[in-house]
């Protein structure tokens, strides 16, 4: 829009431009105006929720300023910036995130304390922004966290469901899902762009004709239309003016009244039409980890994609630069496969709309976009039916024929006459039906490919996309290892703790900085320093028992150790090996006189985590869970020497009350199946220990910490398939401790043995996960940690040195690594 104010009237605008507040007065003169004007309230009928929101309102306007002139900044400067596409944001709550990160959390506090207010009731006003389902949807939180913090130009954007991942509430042992409609008391944190309004297109058909220059020209038309509408969220750097955007889109019926209909008398289908447009981005689908090829999921991605790619391209087209130049100042990075439509889209604009040459085009595509790979699962990755794909997307599909006929006549070019080869690498699985390897086609369309921890970096060349290192060499594969923002999952999640590191390193720096955590290494064997570290850990125990107390009924000792798995419930990530060590305690202490209970170390066993409502196994590790939590908490054998917890609707909030209060967390995948994790790195940041396998990134923790501060086992990678194998053509041999667990459960002391019988089979007959072959070496790492946590002074050094080294696990290093090696991005700094 072109409604630049001319110069003459520019004084009375730079007179009265709104600034941002900087003392608790600006902030309660701010807080009023809002309770008054924008919620039409007063003193007389001002509650937590209310206060909530003129406060957010608040901070809101503070957020927006800095957000203007980031905006203005980026665009006069003009450099390359980069847009990461992710289909799923778990942002969690922001008031508190954006109160640290513009450093007005003080003033706030005490303005809302004079007001007759605390902060914390407020804080807990705010509903989490859940659009996500696990570590995927929270590293593209933490991200975008980063390239704020680290001042890189960079856009998020993604899809404003208006249902986030679902509600778990327990019910007689189950997982029951309900719907997160947040958006009941509107969003402060959000701010509609109603102008901006694209149209995108589905279905239709498409045709071709020579014009007048005797050129090819492709069309489609005739579809289905609809609108998505943009929603910016301001993402605030911490300690830095960079407020970068978060732009989601909803999906709005056009303008485009179905007159026909209308006219024809039918007012209630022509409006029933137009209502179904806003179900396209009405609900996030809850899987993690798992492909469910449903046709509104494909519609949910091309409408974001298509909206994305045309603003992305309209900003471009204003700086009236050649389309060479395209990759010069855009990057576009692809969050797992889900948006790679994205190339298929660029590459149409280009030719279709704009004229650009096929082979120009391809090239710009290509330099443009880096696809980073999120998982190996086999049942993770997506392929798009062909007969589906076509009738959605008719033209995209045309498109996807000749980019792989190009492909493929390049490698037969390469490798001629290895007919294998060709349609082992095509981006057409030629099943029945065909189907649309949507990975190769990320792959083909970008520059670089990377996995998010060096294991899985090495696996995705030398397992899934073997083939491509074949073809392209092994230089356009790379290794970003995950990283976590410290703002957040430190400083917010664990105040005291940043604190105290806070007076060892001499400032806060180290939450920009977060290799001069190094600092306080040289404090592990200091006492006082111990001291303090033990009570901050105990305190963040206590309120976390108090969470428990009140969402379980379950009083737990806050000496005990506290023993963590949360994340989602998947049979690869191993929840049953968990409970089977537990039912295996309880067994042990059952069996044990009262002279050595005294010896046993007191645990408290906490779960949480959503299954997809879908995966039946996941539901029933749940099930059993709970079942045996209900027997162990109320057998007055066993007291307060094994608690069982777990805590339903597990997700970022609960999170930052539930890591700071671990001793030992759980990260006990079948090695070479969690491409990464990245709690693993939250837990230790906040002092507490790792239990794990070697796998994801537990493996360059363990670099990075020493083996001496982590308790590994289980089998290697490198020999799962040969166990697998084994499995196969003879009988799994049983673990004889996991025998006398089975036998328990099938006595049925906790309760219906029959519900369990499918969970059981799964180990007896294939064991796929090795859950019986690690399932010694797991009883044994846990015996070393029972002895270990006894020795509270060694325990304590460990977990000081530990947090020590962590440095690594910052995503501003994992930002830095992209910006430089993959978007070709640097910093602005605002002045
Ligand atoms: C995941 C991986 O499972 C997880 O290990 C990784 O940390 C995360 C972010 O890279 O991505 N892949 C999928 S799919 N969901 C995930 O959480």
């Amino acid at each position: 829009i072109e409604a630049s104010i001319p110069s003459a009237s520019r004084e009375v605008w730079q007179k009265f431009a709104l600034k941002e507040f900087v003392d608790k007065d600006e902030f309660q003169q701010e807080f009023i105006r809002h309770v008054e004007t924008t919620l039409a309230r007063s003193m007389y009928n001002c509650d937590d929720l209310a206060a909530y929101q003129a406060a957010s309102q608040a901070i809101r306007d503070r957020l927006i300023v800095a957000w203007n002139k980031t905006q203005q900044k980026h665009t006069t400067k003009d450099r390359k910036r980069v847009y990461y596409l992710s289909l799923e944001f778990l942002m969690g709550r922001a008031m508190d995130n954006a109160m640290l990160n513009a450093g007005v959390k003080d003033i706030t506090k005490q303005g809302v304390a004079d007001l007759g207010f605390n902060i914390e009731d407020l804080l807990e006003q705010e509903p989490d922004a859940a659009l996500g389902n696990g570590g995927l949807g929270r590293l593209a939180a933490c991200f975008i966290d980063s390239i704020a913090s680290t001042n890189y130009p960079g856009w998020g954007y993604g899809l404003r469901y208006q249902y986030g991942i679902f509600k778990q509430r327990i019910v007689d042992g189950y997982q029951v899902e309900s719907p997160d409609y947040w958006l009941t008391f509107s969003n402060p944190w959000e701010i509609p762009r109603y102008e901006i309004q694209i149209d995108i297109m589905f279905y239709g058909y498409t045709r071709k004709y020579t014009n007048d220059d005797g050129k090819v020209v492709h069309v489609w038309e005739g579809g289905e239309q609809v609108q998505a509408v943009a929603y910016d969220v301001p993402v605030p750097g911490y300690g830095t003016e960079t407020t970068n955007n978060l732009r989601l889109w909803a999906s709005k019926p056009t303008r485009e009244f179905d007159f026909e209909k209308f006219n024809a008398g039918d007012y209630e289908s022509s409006v029933r039409e137009s209502e179904k447009a806003e179900t396209i981005s009405a609900v996030l689908y809850p899987n993690d980890n798992f492909y469910s090829g449903k046709e509104l999921r494909l519609k949910q991605q091309y409408f974001w994609v298509a909206a994305s790619l045309n603003d992305i391209v309209r900003r471009f087209k204003k700086t009236h630069r050649p389309w060479k130049e395209f990759p010069d100042q855009i990057a576009i990075q692809l969050n797992d496969t889900h948006p790679t439509l994205a190339v298929v889209e660029l590459q149409r604009i280009l030719i279709d709309m704009e004229g650009v040459q096929w082979d120009e085009a391809w090239n710009i595509v290509t330099s443009t976009f880096g696809y980073t790979n999120h998982t190996v699962l086999p049942e993770a990755l997506e392929k798009w039916p062909v007969p589906l794909f076509q009738n959605l997307l008719p033209r995209h599909m045309e498109i996807i024929y000749d980019i792989n006929l190009f492909f493929l006549q390049q490698v037969e070019k390469m490798f001629p006459k290895d007919r294998d080869l060709l349609s082992r690498v095509s981006i057409i699985e030629e099943s029945t039906p065909q189907q649309v390897r949507m990975a190769f086609l990320a792959i083909i369309g970008s520059h670089k490919v990377n996995g998010v921890a060096e294991l899985h970096s090495e696996l995705i060349k030398t397992t899934i996309f073997k083939d491509f290192v074949t073809v392209y060499g092994p230089d356009k594969f790379m290794n970003v290892t995950n990283g976590i923002t410290p703002r957040r999952w430190l400083h917010q999640a664990n105040p005291k703790l940043a604190d105290l590191i806070a007076s060892k390193v001499g400032s806060y720096d180290y939450l920009k900085d977060l290799n001069l955590l190094k600092k306080i290494e040289p404090f592990a064997h200091d006492s006082k320093f111990q001291d303090e570290w033990v009570a901050i850990k105990k305190f963040n125990k206590a309120r976390l028992a108090a969470h428990i107390k009140q969402s379980n009924g379950v009083d737990v000792d806050v000496n005990a150790l506290f023993d963590v798995q949360v994340k989602r419930i998947h049979e690869y990530k191993r929840q049953q090996m968990n409970i089977f060590g537990v039912i295996h305690r309880y067994l042990s202490i059952k069996a044990m006189t009262e002279e050595e209970k005294k010896e046993v170390t007191p645990r408290v066993c906490i779960f949480g985590g959503k299954s997809a409502p879908g995966y039946y196994m996941a539901k029933t590790i749940i099930k059993l869970i709970n079942a045996v939590s209900e027997v162990v908490n109320a057998d007055a054998d066993v007291g307060d020497l094994l608690k069982v917890v777990f805590i339903a609707d597990y997700n970022v909030s609960k999170a930052e009350i539930i890591i700071p209060a671990s001793d030992i967390s759980q990260h006990i995948s079948t090695a070479g199946t969690e491409a990464s994790g990245t709690s693993n790195m939250k837990f230790v940041l906040n002092g507490g220990l790792i239990l794990g396998t070697v796998d994801g990134a537990n493996i360059e923790i363990t670099r990075e910490v020493g083996e001496n501060n982590i308790f590994l086992f289980g089998h290697l990678a490198e020999s799962v398939e040969d166990l697998r194998h084994k499995h196969r053509f003879s009988d799994v041999p049983l673990d004889p401790n996991l025998a006398k667990v089975f036998e328990a459960i099938e006595s049925g002391i906790f309760g219906d043995h029959s519900i369990y019988g499918s969970l059981i089979s799964s180990v007896t007959s294939s064991d796929y996960y090795l859950v019986s072959d690690d399932f010694q070496s797991y009883l044994d790492a846990q015996k070393l940690v029972d002895q270990d946590f006894k020795n509270k002074d060694t325990w304590t050094s460990r977990s000081i040195t530990a947090v020590a080294n962590m440095g690594f696990f910052s995503s501003d290093r994992a930002i830095d690594e992209y910006a430089e090696s993959i978007w070709n991005i640097e910093p602005i700094t605002l002045d």
